[in-house]
């Protein structure tokens, strides 16, 4: 299943043997407090109308007292009830302990956006590419505030803290393309921090790790610079400074405030953020962008220009995201 909104799913996949248990024990709590709370409501019914007041019922006492019925109706709902927290129990603490052969996975949350870094060394923003039917500890922790990493489809979601680790551990069984969210509501673009997990056949992940996993490490290291360096801070949307977004800028025409047209390739892009002022303003825009001469690193600046060319349009389904 793959994640989109053309279906309206009322249960997320599950594609872990603890998130496929997750829904049993879910299941089957739902089911037996049913049984345990409907009768209640169905008696309430009964007697309300049956001795409402005025009608003949027979009200003389039944003579019935029974140690037995009273021990009983207590006893067995407790027990039944007891058996859920065992189980619930169980199943957190497995939840909390990662084997230790387990495959670690680094996951940084920023405002906004996740970052993971894979123990090979690739890394890639928002997306995450992982192994199935190998243990995945994903070991977490926040740059800035608190967020928290949600993954519908293994059922766990977890806090992203600042200065301390937390970490989530499962083994996917299914291939497939999920959902991944920020839970913990941080600001402005909250809504739109989260991407896609994908799951893939050992062979396919290693295939990726060697070709685009090395490629996305990059593009990922160049946008890790877009968010210190500040640019993300007037460049993405719900900035408070009017600027445009340069998702999908490489390779358009750019209108100059001096009524030039250009064409935005990489010279211009490092001419713009080494001097952005000038003759190079934007048709529409106030002159606020700083000047980054002398403050990136030549290295850096083509990393963040390299994130620039692969930084695409925004598409539509990423605006209901
Ligand atoms: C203080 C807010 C601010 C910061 C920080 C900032 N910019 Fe800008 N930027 C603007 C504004 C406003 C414009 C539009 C006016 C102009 O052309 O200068 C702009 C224009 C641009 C343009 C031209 C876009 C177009 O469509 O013409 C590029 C490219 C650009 N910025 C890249 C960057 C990069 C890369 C960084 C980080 C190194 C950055 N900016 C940091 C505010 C900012
Ligand atoms: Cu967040």
């Amino acid at each position: 299943m793959t994640p989109g909104h053309d279906s309206l799913q009322l249960w997320p996949a599950a594609v872990s043997a603890t998130a496929t248990e997750t829904d049993v024990l879910i299941l089957a709590f739902t089911v037996l407090t049913l049984l345990l709370t409907v009768p209640v409501f169905l008696a309430i019914t009964y007697f309300a109308v049956r001795y409402r007041e005025g009608s003949e019922a027979d009200r003389s006492p039944s003579g019935i007292r029974s140690n037995l019925i009273e021990i009983s109706w207590m006893l067995i709902p407790f027990l039944l009830t007891l058996i859920f927290f065992v189980w619930g129990a169980r199943l957190y603490i497995h939840s909390k302990n990662p084997p230790p052969d387990a495959m670690v996975v680094e996951a940084i949350g920023r405002q906004w956006m996740w970052k993971f870094q894979h123990p090979t060394g690739q890394s890639e923003i928002n997306d995450l590419h992982l192994p199935i039917g190998q243990p995945i500890r994903l070991r977490i922790i926040s740059q800035d505030v608190i967020h928290a990493l949600y993954l519908p489809a293994v059922r766990l979601q977890v806090a992203a803290l600042p200065d301390r680790y937390t970490d989530l551990w499962f083994k996917a069984d299914k291939t497939g393309t999920y959902h991944l969210y920020c839970s913990e509501y941080c600001g402005t673009d909250h809504s739109v921090m989260g991407g896609e997990v994908t799951f893939m056949n050992p062979g396919d992940y290693q295939d990726w790790l060697t070709h685009a996993g090395a490629q996305q490490g990059k593009v990922a290291a160049g946008r890790a610079l877009y968010e210190a360096f500040g640019c993300a801070g007037c460049h993405e949307p719900g900035s408070s400074v009017r600027a445009p977004s340069l998702a999908g800028l490489y390779g358009s025409s750019v209108k100059l405030a001096d009524g030039r047209t250009v064409t935005a390739d990489e010279a211009w892009l490092r001419e713009k953020i080494l001097n952005p002022n000038g003759d190079r303003l934007a048709e529409g825009y106030k002159q606020v962008m700083p000047s980054f001469a002398g403050r990136i690193p030549e290295d850096e600046l083509g990393r963040l220009i390299d994130f620039l060319k692969a930084y695409p349009a925004p598409r539509a389904a990423d605006a209901t995201r």
